[in-house]
C-alpha cells in the first residue's frame, strides 16, 4: 500500500515523518557528533559505511556489529525502527546520524554545537532515477508511477524530503559559514580513495596508503552489496519491500540515460538551468 506525503515547513515529507516533526526537529545533537546529510538516493549508505570505517581504522569486524541504519541511525524514522530516540539519546557521545533534511530544518542543536556535517550531493538526473526505482521500494511514498508524472513531481519538489535544487544550493551556500564537507558522488566515483582522504581529515584522521586502500575496497559497491550489514537487507518491511527488487541497485553515473527520452531530457534541462541559475555549485558534465 503506497503512503502519502504532506508538507512540513515548506518540505514535502511522508505523512509518517511529518506526525512526528517537533521531536525530530528537537534532535538533541551534542559536541563531538557528526551528521552525515543528503538529499536522498544520493550515497548517503556509502558515505555511512566510510565514516563507519574511518572511525574504526579500517576494521571490518567492528564494522559488521550491526546494521548500517543501527550503527548510524536515521533521525527522520527513529520513531518508526530500531534504534529508536530512547536509545540514540542514551548512546554516548561522539554519535554519527543520518538525516534527508535540507539545511534549514537539520534540527539546531547541530549547529549550536558545531558538529562536523558531511553533506554529499549527486546530480539531479542520476539522484531523480535512483529515486523512481527506489520509490516503487518504499511504502511510506506515493506510486511513483508513472515516470512523466515523477519527472514533473521531481522538478517541483513533490517528492520525499522536498526540493533536490533547494537541498544541494541551501548545503553549498552555507558550506563556509557552518563546519560542513561537501562531497559529490560523482568526485567519489572517479577517485574513491581521494575524497575518503577528504573526509578522513575532515574527521581528524590520517590514514596510510594502505589502510585508504582497504577502506576504498571495503566500501565499494560490489563489497557493500554483498555486505548484509552494509546493504541494507534488514530495512523494516513496513517502510520498503525488498522482495522484487534490492536498495544496492546499480551505483552508477549516468544511468538516467536509461530512463529520460531525448525530448524529457531537454524539457528538465531548460528546468535545470532556471533552478540552478543563483548558484555556484556545479555538477562535473555528464557525457
Ligand atoms: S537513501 O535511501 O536515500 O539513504 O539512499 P542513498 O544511500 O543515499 O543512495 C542509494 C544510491 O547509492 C548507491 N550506492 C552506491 N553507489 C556506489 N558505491 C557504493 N558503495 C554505493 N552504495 C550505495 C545505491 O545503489 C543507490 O543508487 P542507484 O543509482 O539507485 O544504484
Amino acid at each position: 500500500m503506497a503512503g502519502k506525503l504532506t508538507v512540513v515547513e515548506g518540505m514535502a515529507v511522508a505523512e509518517v515523518v511529518a506526525a512526528n516533526w517537533e521531536q525530530i526537529y528537537n534532535f538533541q545533537a551534542r559536541p563531538g557528533d557528526i551528521l552525515i546529510d543528503t538529499y536522498p538516493k544520493s550515497g548517503t549508505t556509502w558515505m555511512q559505511e566510510i565514516v563507519d570505517l574511518i572511525l574504526h581504522d579500517g576494521d571490518e569486524q567492528i564494522c559488521m556489529r550491526a546494521p548500517i541504519s543501527e550503527r548510524i541511525p536515521f533521525i527522520e524514522l527513529l520513531h518508526l525502527m530500531k534504534p529508536g530516540f530512547e536509545e540514540v539519546n542514551a548512546r554516548p557521545s561522539p554519535r554519527v546520524l543520518k538525516s534527508h533534511l535540507p539545511y534549514q530544518l537539520v534540527p539546531p542543536s547541530f549547529w549550536k554545537h558545531n558538529c562536523k556535517v558531511i553533506y554529499v550531493a549527486r546530480n539531479a538526473r542520476d539522484t531523480l532515477t535512483s529515486f523512481f526505482h527506489f520509490d516503487h521500494l518504499v511504502l511510506i511514498h506515493p506510486d511513483p508511477e508513472p515516470f512523466e508524472d515523477y519527472l514533473q513531481r521531481f522538478m517541483k519538489g513533490d517528492v520525499g524530503w522536498g526540493s533536490w535544487y533547494d537541498h544541494v544550493k541551501g548545503f553549498w551556500a552555507a558550506r563556509e559559514k557552518e563546519n560542513i564537507l561537501y562531497i559529490l558522488f560523482e568526485d567519489k566515483k572517479k577517485n574513491p580513495s581521494q575524497e575518503i582522504q577528504k573526509v578522513a581529515k575532515f574527521l581528524g584522521k590520517e590514514l596510510s596508503e594502505d589502510l585508504l586502500l582497504k577502506i576504498a575496497k571495503l566500501s565499494s559497491f560490489e563489497h557493500m552489496k554483498n555486505n548484509p550489514m552494509a546493504n541494507n537487507s534488514d530495512f523494516p518491511k513496513e517502510i520498503l519491500d525488498q522482495s522484487e527488487k534490492s536498495f544496492m541497485r546499480k551505483g552508477k553515473v549516468g544511468d538516467w540515460k536509461t530512463l529520460f527520452t531525448a525530448q524529457q531530457n531537454e524539457m528538465f534541462e531548460a528546468d535545470y538551468e532556471r533552478q540552478m541559475s543563483d548558484t555556484t555549485l556545479k555538477f562535473p558534465k555528464l557525457k
